[in-house]
């Protein structure tokens, strides 16, 4: 493994061009770092949102259960965040990597929808959508962008049930199929880029790890080391929104 220390020109390993050049299956995960430099909080971190709210309060179900009110109040809050967030060149960036590859997905823990926003279709969201909510009775899900919402907490007009965000909880389960689709593209990925996640999150942290014992080669990308830092063939640090452009710098020049 490689190190680069942290800077505006960043030093890529040797030889970086030519490993994307010849990939023919790509996979890229992602995480908050990458939605970053939009202005959206990451969640660990010095300025993060567990730094000022605690998890069980907010991100589990039986918070939502106890307190319906209190966990919709965060999420509108993060949803007016969110609309005045624009995708940044690392969002471009990975959405240009979609044309260029034979076989590309996108595997985000991202639940802004700024991926999305960029131009990415060949993408799972891990944990959800901040812009769908679900109907806790009926299962429904509903596309809602309003910002802030007219009524706390929101109701379905169908059944008049409580909704919820559309996203995943601690302690919950990821959807079975979205899981096994991320799976599948990971144990058979050549390359794979982790960009801008703590990698501490399972199931999401263990996909890097599968997609190495199926002899991919695992390209990380952060501001510091992770857990998975010293398992990967090359950690690049710096900022995604620096270092993704370089590298497809690096790939268009080899
Ligand atoms: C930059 C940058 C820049 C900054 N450029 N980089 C096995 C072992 C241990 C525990 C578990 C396990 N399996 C399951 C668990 C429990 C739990 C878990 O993993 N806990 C660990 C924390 C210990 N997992 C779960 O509960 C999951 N469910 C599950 O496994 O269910 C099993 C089950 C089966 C059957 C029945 C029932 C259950 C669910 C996890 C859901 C996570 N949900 C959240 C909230 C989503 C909704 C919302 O947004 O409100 O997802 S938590 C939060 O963490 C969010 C994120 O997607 C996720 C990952 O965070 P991410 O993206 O990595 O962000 P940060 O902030 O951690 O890191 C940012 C990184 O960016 C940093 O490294 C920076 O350095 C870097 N960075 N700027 C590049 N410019």
């Amino acid at each position: 493994m490689k190190n680069n220390s942290q800077s505006d020109a960043i030093p890529l390993p040797p030889h970086i061009g030519d490993a994307l050049a010849t990939a023919r299956s790509v996979v890229v995960l992602t995480g908050a770092g990458v939605s970053a430099e939009s202005g959206v909080p990451t969640f660990r971190g010095k300025d993060g949102l567990w730094r000022h709210y605690r998890v069980e309060e907010l991100a589990t179900p039986q918070a939502f259960a106890r307190n319906p009110l209190l966990v919709w109040e965060w999420y509108d809050w993060r949803r007016g965040l969110i609309a005045d967030c624009k995708p940044n060149p690392a969002h471009k960036v990975i959405a240009g990597m979609e044309q260029h590859f034979e076989e590309f997905l996108l595997i985000t823990q991202n639940v802004d929808g700024l991926h999305r926003q960029a131009g990415n279709r060949q993408m799972l969201e891990l944990h959800g959508n901040i812009w769908r909510l679900r109907c806790t009775r009926e299962g429904t899900k509903i596309e809602n962008i309003e910002v802030p919402l007219s009524r706390l907490p929101p109701r379905c007009d169908r059944c008049g049930g409580l909704l919820r965000p559309d996203v995943i909880w601690f302690g919950e389960p990821l959807d079975p199929e979205t899981l096994a689709k991320a799976w599948r593209a990971v144990e058979k990925c050549d390359l794979m880029l982790v960009v801008g996640t703590s990698a501490v999150v399972e199931p999401a942290a263990s996909l890097p790890i599968i997609a190495k014992q199926h002899n991919a080669m695992i390209i990380e990308i952060n501001i510091e080391p992770t857990p998975l830092s010293r398992l990967v063939d090359h950690s690049i640090t710096g900022r995604a929104s620096v270092v993704l452009p370089e590298l497809v710098k690096a790939l268009v020049k080899e």
